[in-house]
């Protein structure tokens, strides 16, 4: 990261509520490719990190493609900050 990015970073930051930096704190570190979009391919990392491997490939992807289900208000297939933010206040114990 550049200092750059790090004031870019700091000035959106400061602009938001608290909910909405934990939400975009958490977009951040499950957006593994950084493309501002929480796919699948990224949401299969997030999950095994978080069970540590604990899943087979098909419960990981069983459980991606209802999270996107579910999530994915404009029906792109993917996840943009403001899906995951409405996905977050739906569902408060996500971030715990
Ligand atoms: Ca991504
Ligand atoms: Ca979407």
């Amino acid at each position: 990261m550049t200092l750059d990015d790090f004031l870019d970073m700091f000035s959106v930051l400061s602009e938001m509520a608290p909910r909405d930096l934990k939400a975009y704190y958490a977009f951040k570190i499950y957006d593994f490719n950084n493309d501002e979009f929480i796919c699948k391919s990224d949401l299969e990392k997030t999950l095994n990190k978080l069970t540590r491997n604990e899943l087979t490939e098909d419960e990981v992807r069983m459980v991606c493609e209802k999270v996107i289900d579910e999530a994915d208000l404009d029906n792109d297939g993917r996840l943009s900050l403001e899906d995951f933010q409405h996905m977050i206040v739906r569902a408060p114990d996500f971030l715990r």
